[in-house]
């Protein structure tokens, strides 16, 4: 079929609001498919996109949009989401398997429009389809706006250091597995930085990520947490960091000689090269401290390389970094994230609510089904709510039930406040508190509401701490604390001149986190721990924003080769 200028025209009006749009779009094609790869001296077929692993890079200009051809040539379903991009109008792209859309089959192809509106720098794209973001995931860079700096001396280079985690097994068999039994997953073979395990791993001594560098000059470092089990620490030795954004979103710069980054988030550092030519090490380790829960305890290593002449058997100490359960480091680190808060990078907090939600975090037990054994305790079955709901997926997406009226998906009565008030953080809960009910419910926000969230993490089966992520949002983090929430004196300690701007944050172990954004991006929107074992277990749950008064408040219409259950 031949368009004529004015049928194409009009299209790009219609469909990329502006000519302008439709001229400069972007297409990728992500191709995914089992391939062999090497780690730890066993080799297997992964999935991943393009052949690389990590994926390929996304480099878009704040306010762009993009459309990117995602082919399946695997051997199972699969979506792929873009993390932290707001996606404006259009949850039809956004990517979460049975709460967006419904999965893109082998063989199969979908064609996702990525709009870009407010983000500012590193965010990333990952599977979100079971486990298969393990191995599927990739950066997202938004350069400034054409014309427009950094809010800091431009670096002399820029470079993703993705964190991930490598399993000897297949993931569909750890993944099922994991189902099967009840308990916790077998945890990783090894953690990795773009893709290698580094020195500390027998058979990798030299699969190891390696950074040359100039001796003064500046490196941004655009750090993304691609593990699935665990927060992390990563550190240089020798070497401070300044840390200037977060989540597509820059700080105001602060030095520490760590960073805690939880999976989902995003944290770009100033590496100065301001040491003696030499090679240091960078090094991430797990942080986790709920006691008796299985974790690597290996770390990854990279290498920090300067040109120039000098004796490369000098090897160099790792990185100090804090011991695998210091909550204090991993709290302090987070809190010291501040908005830029500038007259270019303003704040916009909402300071008058209208939706005060409060959702306590829980992991959970199910009675293990009669004749079979279960790995949780007292031959239970895990699980994992948000206010004592445990999350089912629906068969057909949330998205479509919903904007094609399609009863008996999913129910509209996600409680605003836990069922049953308790000290969430003394020790030794009753044990009846363990059980949840399982359910597909929602909370439906008004058009431009104000909302605020307070997350409460409760000490059932021994508490943890929870990465929480929104999707088609970033939230202002305008408090945050250990133990139990206080209605009436934490308020008073809010920031609201500058917090972070994030799309996801840790609530402490034991602890609370208040977030506050305006609900004014129409659309089914869905809100999970990012520890793929607890969202698993269900600690999931979904946002349906109606429409605003006018057409520019409504979402998009679907695309044409949505995927059909
Ligand atoms: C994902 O897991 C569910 C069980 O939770 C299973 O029914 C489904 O087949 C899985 N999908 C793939 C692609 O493995
Ligand atoms: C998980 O780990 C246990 C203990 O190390 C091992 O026996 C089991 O085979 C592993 N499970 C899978 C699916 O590999
Ligand atoms: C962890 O590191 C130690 C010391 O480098 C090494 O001996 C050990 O084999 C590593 N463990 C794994 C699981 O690779
Ligand atoms: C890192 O920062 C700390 C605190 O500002 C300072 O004491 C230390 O000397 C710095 N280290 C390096 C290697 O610059
Ligand atoms: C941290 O772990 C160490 C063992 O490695 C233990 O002695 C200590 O009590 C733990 N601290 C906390 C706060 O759990
Ligand atoms: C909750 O439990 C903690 C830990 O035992 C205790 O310190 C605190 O006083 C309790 N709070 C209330 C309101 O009972
Ligand atoms: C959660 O719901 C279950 C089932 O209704 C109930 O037995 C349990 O007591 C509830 N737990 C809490 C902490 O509200
Ligand atoms: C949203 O609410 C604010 C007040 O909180 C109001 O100023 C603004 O006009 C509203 N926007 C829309 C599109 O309704
Ligand atoms: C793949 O997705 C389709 C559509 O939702 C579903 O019917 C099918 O069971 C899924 N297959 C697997 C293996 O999960
Ligand atoms: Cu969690």
């Amino acid at each position: 079929m031949k368009l004529s200028i004015f049928e194409i025209l009009l299209f790009c009006l219609l469909f990329f609001n502006g000519l302008h749009h439709c001229l400069a779009i972007k297409r990728y094609r992500f191709e995914l498919k089992e391939e062999k790869h090497t780690k730890l001296c066993n080799t297997k077929n992964i999935l991943i996109v393009n052949g690389q692993f990590p994926g390929p890079t996304i480099h878009v200009h704040k306010g762009e949009t993009i459309i990117v051809d995602v082919i399946n040539s695997g051997n199972y379903n699969v979506t792929i989401h873009w993390h932290g991009v707001a996606m404006e109008r259009n949850p039809w792209g956004d990517g979460p398997e049975y709460i967006t859309q419904c999965p893109i089959p082998p063989g199969g192809k979908f064609s996702q429009k990525v709009i870009f509106t407010v983000e500012d720098g590193t965010l990333w794209w990952h599977a979100h389809s079971n486990w298969t973001r393990a191995t599927v995931y990739g950066a997202i860079i938004v350069h400034p706006k054409h014309g427009t700096n950094y809010p800091f001396p431009k670096p002399h280079a820029e470079v993703p250091i993705i964190l991930g985690e490598w399993w000897k097994m297949d993931i569909q068999t750890l993944y099922y597995s994991f189902l099967q039994k009840g308990g916790d997953p077998n945890v990783s073979d090894a953690y990795l930085i773009n893709g290698h395990p580094g020195d500390s791993y027998p058979c990798s001594k030299r699969d190891m990520f390696n950074l040359r560098v100039d001796q003064g000059k500046t490196y941004l470092l655009r750090i993304i947490n691609s593990v699935t089990q665990n927060i992390m620490f990563f550190g240089v030795a020798n070497h401070n960091l300044t840390v200037v954004g977060s989540d597509g979103s820059y700080t105001k710069p602060f030095t520490s000689d760590y960073v805690t980054i939880s999976p989902g988030q995003t944290i770009d550092v100033l590496l100065e090269a301001n040491q003696n030519p030499n090679q240091y090490y960078m090094a991430a380790k797990a942080y986790e401290r709920t006691p008796n829960v299985p974790f690597p305890r290996n770390i990854t290593t990279g290498i920090i390389h300067y040109n120039g002449k000098y004796d490369t058997k000098n090897t160099t100490p790792l990185p100090n970094l804090p011991v695998h359960n210091d909550t204090d480091a991993s709290v302090s680190f987070t809190n010291s994230l501040k908005s830029l808060a500038s007259k270019d990078h303003p704040v916009n907090v909402p300071l008058d609510i209208t939706t005060e939600l409060f959702y306590t975090l829980s992991i959970n037990t199910f009675p293990c089904e009669i004749g079979n054994t279960c790995e949780g305790p007292g031959n239970t079955r895990l699980a994992a709510t948000v206010n004592n709901v445990t999350f089912e997926n629906p068969t057909v997406d949330l998205l479509e039930a919903y904007y094609h009226m399609i009863n008996g998906q999913f129910q509209t009565n996600f409680p605003n406040n836990p069922p049953l008030k308790f000290n969430y953080t003394a020790p030794n809960l009753p044990s009846e508190f363990r059980s949840s009910e399982r359910g597909t419910k929602v909370k439906v926000l008004e058009y431009n509401s104000t909302v605020e969230l307070v997350f409460q993490g409760t000490n059932i089966l021994g508490g943890g701490d929870h990465p929480m992520h929104l999707h088609g949002y970033s939230f202002y983090v305008v408090g945050s604390g250990l133990g139990n929430f206080n209605k009436e004196k934490d308020p008073l300690n809010y920031n609201l001149v500058d917090p972070p701007y994030q799309n996801t944050i840790a609530v402490p172990y034991n602890g609370w986190t208040a977030i506050r954004f305006r609900a004014d991006n129409p659309g089914v929107w869905f809100m999970h721990c990012h520890l793929d074992r607890h969202a698993s277990w269900g600690m999931e749950m979904a946002f349906i924003v109606k429409n605003g008064k006018t057409p520019e408040s409504h979402m998009l219409p679907p695309p044409p080769d949505m995927p059909r259950c």
